[in-house]
């Protein structure tokens, strides 16, 4: 190789690594290590009827404290069901990303709920806000579980792999 070639491919491979530092971004486009912030609601949607209309269900429900199941009232023989959730239910970041979630009590006293992948235990409360705040720094499925109303009220958090174009 000439020192003229020489020099040319040492600029071309110093160029290459700088561009590829320069676009390292995440599956959705976004640079690595990205700022994300979400708002999670402890919720409980709530359907009910007549006997008159639909006769009460005769198979419990799965226990844990998730479903909510109210027989019929003497009175108007209406009857309800429920289920505590969290909404969103699913959240997706990507590896390297700060991520901050702002949990909201909707509905239910209270919620003790550990996200324990990433060291999180902590108890969101009806009328109050409770943040956590973690870098996502392992790949995978994890999940979100408060532990007085399974299992409906559990979640999960989508860590998805770097990826650099
Ligand atoms: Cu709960």
């Amino acid at each position: 190789m000439t020192p003229t070639g020489r020099t040319t491919a040492l600029f071309i491979a110093a160029a290459v690594s700088t561009a590829a530092v320069l676009t390292a971004i995440d599956v959705a486009g976004q640079p690595v290590g990205t700022t994300r912030f979400f708002t999670v609601l402890a919720v409980e949607p709530k359907g009910g009827t007549s006997t008159d209309q639909e006769p009460f269900p005769k198979a419990a429900l799965p226990s844990g404290g998730g479903y909510v199941l109210t027989p019929p009232d003497a009175t108007s023989r209406r009857w309800q069901v429920s289920a505590y959730v969290w909404q969103p239910s699913q959240l997706v970041v990507s590896e390297g990303d700060d991520v901050t979630i702002e949990f909201a009590g909707i509905n239910g006293a209270e919620h003790p709920t550990t996200l324990s992948a990433f060291g999180q235990s902590f108890t969101v409360k009806r009328g109050e806000t409770t943040r956590i705040r973690f870098k996502a720094d392992k790949v995978g499925f994890f999940s979100l579980v408060c532990s007085k109303h399974q299992p409906s009220m559990t979640g999960e958090l989508v860590v998805l792999p770097r990826a650099t174009r």
